[in-house]
């Protein structure tokens, strides 16, 4: 650049210096209400977070339902931002990951929900989703061929900079990229913030019904217990050291989805993105009656939510942490403290409940 052009008066320039750049975030989700709510969150806060990609893992959901939801959503906020705020999202790909490990499959009760929520009439105002699927990139260097667990690794390998890795499902396609791409693909990451575990609570795996032998809870959670060799390959690995941040029950516990923060929507009710929130929860709250471990929390909103503001949760940094894949033992899935551990993963621990509570609030006045 010419010296002349470095002296002339930078307005622009000097107003964007003071504002940072958004982080570029991926998000790997596996369609349950609350990780689509955690689409919102991220869709409705574009100065902070640039969405760069988003992949839907068949766990908790029906894979082609979540994608329909994923990609509804996307294109009804990107429009009505444009349109109503004049903010322009840069359209981002919407992958399908073709991976499934069934060994404990999510009860079909809890896999259904993406097909209601395709349903709303939020996500199927014409001017706004007719034509959703068009609105979605491929990824360069790829072809409708390319498995979505592929497509996802090459978002990482073709970007110039590290990306914040969100993951609210289970760790089977960031297994397969450590396991295919292996440095290449960790040295793209530049944290990754997951929803999974139980440290010092309970797990949320209930076992019961008429072929259960010993009915309980059980030490695991839900994201774990359903791939646990995966679970483990990324939690302890060597090549991800020092980047990760679990979002266990130890933090999700403080923040349950009842039927007060549900109806708080109800105040922004002009707006899609309330009508979005306040409808999917509407689905859930019935759960709170079930008592400990049954109910609904916005376990994968607040882990989108640290990636928004990181202000809002302190970790306890560096906890040595092991993941029990003995499909044999009843602990099964479980995180937890190893002191013999080579390295550990920074786990939250503290968090604002009423900013984060406040934050979804505000993301549903959005559009
Ligand atoms: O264990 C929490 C994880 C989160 O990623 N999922 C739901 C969230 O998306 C599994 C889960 C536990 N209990 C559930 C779950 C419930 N009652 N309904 C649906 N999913
Ligand atoms: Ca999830």
């Amino acid at each position: 650049m010419s010296r002349s052009n470095s002296k002339r008066p930078r307005s622009e320039e000097s107003t964007s210096a003071t504002q940072p750049r958004p982080v570029p975030v991926v998000l790997d989700h596996d369609g349950g209400v609350d990780d689509l709510v955690a689409l919102a969150l991220l869709l409705a806060n574009p100065s902070k977070v640039e969405l760069v990609g988003v992949i839907v893992l068949d766990a908790d959901c029906y894979v082609n339902d979540a994608y329909r939801v994923s990609g509804k959503l996307t294109s009804t906020v990107r429009r009505a931002a444009a349109a109503k705020r004049g903010v322009h999202i840069k359209p981002f790909p919407i992958l399908k990951s073709t991976l499934s490990h069934g060994g404990h499959p999510f009860p079909h009760e809890w896999r259904v929900d993406a097909k209601k929520m395709d349903d709303l009439p939020s996500l199927n105002v014409p001017k706004w989703t007719t034509g959703w699927e068009a609105d979605i990139p491929t990824v360069p260097n790829t072809d409708a061929n390319t498995p979505g667990e592929e497509a996802f690794a090459q978002l990482f390998l073709q970007s110039p900079e590290p990306i914040s890795l969100c993951v609210t499902g289970p760790l089977t396609n960031v297994a397969y990229c450590l396991k295919t791409h292996g440095a290449a693909f960790a040295d793209k990451v530049k944290e990754v913030v997951i929803m999974g575990g139980a440290v010092d609570v309970e797990g949320n795996v209930f076992l019961e019904g008429p072929d259960v032998k010993e009915p309980g809870m059980l030490a695991a959670e839900w994201n774990i217990y359903w791939d646990a060799v995966s679970a483990k390959a990324v939690i302890e690995s060597p090549l991800l050291k020092g980047k990760v941040r679990l979002f266990s029950l130890d933090a999700t516990n403080h923040v349950p989805v009842t039927s007060a923060v549900c109806q708080e929507f109800g105040k922004y009710n002009d707006s899609l993105i309330a009508q979005f929130i306040g409808s999917s929860w509407a689905m859930c709250t019935h759960l709170e009656l079930g008592g400990y471990g049954k109910g609904y929390y916005a376990w994968d909103v607040l882990t989108a939510a640290h990636v928004v503001d990181s202000g809002l949760v302190e970790f306890e940094p560096n906890v040595p942490i092991t993941v029990e894949i003995d499909p044999t033992k009843r602990s099964e899935g479980q995180t937890r403290r190893d002191l013999t551990g080579a390295h550990g993963v920074d786990v939250a621990m503290k968090i604002d409940a009423e900013r984060f509570y406040m934050m979804t609030y505000e993301a549903a006045q959005f559009v």
